[in-house]
């Protein structure tokens, strides 16, 4: 790391959280609609392992919003999506939970909690076939570890060694269910040792997750086969949108909270990278500016047209598709 791009991971933080709760309050209003799933307090793990993973392809679940714009999506067409405008990364049809971007390799936003783990294993299987030097990194949540593609996913990996880093995020819950509730530990990277090298990292530290997600990176594309990241994590809001968040007591949350990972961060610029005050007030006045801008050209953009429903239903050629 050096210091420009600690400057980058926290302006990527600060836009984030601030992007999500735009989207939260613009959901209130009526101008998004479907399912919102916000990512606010794990900033540090969709900042740091993104940006760790700079080439390769990206599968992630709903909760993709703040990776998205990490992988280098525009904030501005990831707000059109999810007000389901035209301008939006998917065309404004897919929403929140479907911010697709084959030029990006983003392959990211998957309603079906562990779908995107056998997709992203068969495109690990043609990374590895077509003999290419990049890998595959799937981020799911901790709930998505109790289903069957999770331990096929695992299997096929490991016996293949495929270069797949499954990173999980571990917030604890799934919905309203804490996962001692659903499993028999609450360290999902147990569920990985039999097959593949585990790591565990506190998912607060961005400087701490992007070291340990470079170096699984490395290990995946030296032809070592599959690893498995596990970072704790905290979700400060309700699952979706519409979950009051009332299954967690005061206590609970101000113990998440105390982690913040946007202030623990920022304590970091100024004793480690030595920005001023300043420095940091003009990254966070860039990342409200660009909200803003981002919520004002979601609003403004259009509808799709009606015909619009007939298109991207069938496969069409794209630059990156391997056929
Ligand atoms: C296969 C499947 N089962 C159940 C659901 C309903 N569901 C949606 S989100 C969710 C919780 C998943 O939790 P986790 O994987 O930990 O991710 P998080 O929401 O914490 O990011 C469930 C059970 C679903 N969408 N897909």
């Amino acid at each position: 790391m050096n210091k420009l791009l600690a400057e980058e991971m926290y302006y990527l933080m600060v836009l984030g959280r601030a992007f999500e709760y735009a989207a939260k309050e613009n959901y209130m209003q009526g101008n998004i609609s479907g399912f919102l799933h916000l990512d606010i307090g794990q900033e540090a793990l969709s900042v740091g392992a993104v940006k760790a993973f700079e080439k390769g392809d990206i599968f992630s679940g709903y909760r993709e919003h703040i990776m998205a714009m990490s992988r280098g999506l525009e904030p501005k067409a990831v707000m059109a999506e999810l007000f389901g405008k035209v301008t939006g990364v998917s065309g404004g049809k897919g929403g929140s939970m479907h911010l697709f971007e084959p030029a990006h390799f983003f392959y990211g936003g998957d309603a079906i909690v562990g779908g995107q783990l056998p997709n992203a294993v068969g495109c690990a299987y043609a990374r590895a076939f077509l003999e290419q030097d990049e890998g595959v990194m799937a981020i799911f949540g901790d709930g998505a570890t109790n289903g069957g593609a999770f331990f096929e996913s695992l299997n096929i990996a490991a016996t293949h060694k495929l270069p797949l880093l499954f990173l999980c995020e571990n917030n604890e819950y799934a919905i309203g269910t804490n996962i001692q509730r659903t499993a028999p530990f609450r360290e999902q990277a147990k569920k990985a040792e039999p097959y593949m090298m585990t790591y565990t990292v506190d998912g607060m530290d961005v400087e701490a997750v992007y070291e340990v997600v470079s170096e699984a990176k490395k290990q995946i594309e030296s032809g070592h086969g599959p690893v498995f990241v596990e970072a704790f994590t905290c979700r400060y809001e309700g699952h979706s949108v519409s979950d009051a968040n009332s299954y967690r007591s005061a206590q609970e949350m101000a113990h998440c909270k105390a982690r913040d990972p946007i202030q623990r961060f920022k304590k970091a610029l100024h004793e480690k990278w030595l920005c001023t005050n300043e420095e940091i007030q003009n990254i966070e006045k860039k990342a409200y500016e660009e909200v803003e801008d981002a919520v004002k050209y979601a609003e403004e953009s259009p509808e799709p047209e009606a015909d619009a429903l007939f298109e991207h239903v069938f496969y069409e050629e794209r630059e990156n598709v391997v056929s």
